[in-house]
């Protein structure tokens, strides 16, 4: 990366649940792009800013490496890999510059409906299903609760039916899709949104410039949804 570089770099995910809004938020700022399905880097047609398109799960390392200058990315994966790259001493430091309003979520454990649930004591032991298994081992860390995980990056909410775990840790949004696995939530123990993130070390005064110029206009945008 040229650190000297005019041109600001956005990461966004490519393609999911947090794409069309991030887009939609840059357009409303003003930024505009023209999308090539295929391509990992899109110019804007009328600002020095390239848009960089990636699964979620990269994007706060990029950031967090200085790799791209800002980054669009749900709070649970941005708190995820920070423990993580905090637990093997990586770079996890980062800006947080907004919270964006979309892409809300909750981490919670649930467990089998038939289950008798008094507590998160009664998962002493156990075994739990989860994509976020720093998220779930700090909060079980702060209950006193040791149990083990079951770490899964798709189809956690069928673990328990499979005889893989004994709960899962896994995102709800409407809750649909655990009443469909006969799964019950019983805490949540992150809430999450789409949060605006910015590398930690100090951008040259072009780039500076560019976010100065960025960031009331997303409040603007903010505001008149409101
Ligand atoms: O390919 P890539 O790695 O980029 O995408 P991904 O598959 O990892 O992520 P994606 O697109 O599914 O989600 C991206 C982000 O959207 C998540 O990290 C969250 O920040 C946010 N988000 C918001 C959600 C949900 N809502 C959500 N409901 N992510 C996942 N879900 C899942 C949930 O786990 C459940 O399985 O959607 C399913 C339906 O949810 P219910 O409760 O409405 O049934
Ligand atoms: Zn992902």
């Amino acid at each position: 990366v040229d650190t000297n570089s005019k041109r600001l770099t956005i990461a966004i995910q490519k393609s999911g649940r947090l794409s069309k809004e991030s887009l939609k938020l840059l357009e409303a700022c003003g930024v505009k792009f023209n999308l090539h399905e295929a391509r990992l880097l899109a110019h804007s047609s009328n600002q020095p800013i390239d848009l960089l398109r990636v699964r979620d799960d990269d994007i706060p390392g990029l950031v967090m490496d200085g790799v791209v200058d800002l980054g669009l990315v749900g709070e649970n994966v941005l708190e995820e890999v920070r423990l993580e790259r905090e637990a093997t001493s990586l770079k996890a430091e980062f800006k947080k510059l907004r919270a964006l309003e979309f892409g809300q979520c909750r981490l919670s454990l649930a467990v089998p409906k038939e289950e008798n649930y008094q507590g998160v004591q009664d998962l002493q032991g156990k075994r739990i299903a989860t994509t976020y298994p720093y998220l779930l081992q700090d909060y079980l860390k702060k209950q006193n609760v040791a149990a083990s995980t079951a770490i899964l990056t798709g189809s956690v909410e069928v673990a328990p039916r499979a005889g893989l775990a004994d709960a899962v840790c896994d995102l709800v949004s409407t809750g649909a899709t655990l009443e469909a696995n006969g799964l019950v939530e019983k805490e949540v123990i992150f809430t999450s949104q789409a949060q605006l993130i910015q590398r930690p070390q100090q951008l040259n005064s072009a780039k500076q410039a560019m976010i100065d110029q960025l960031l009331p206009r997303l409040d603007g945008v903010q505001m008149a949804r409101e």
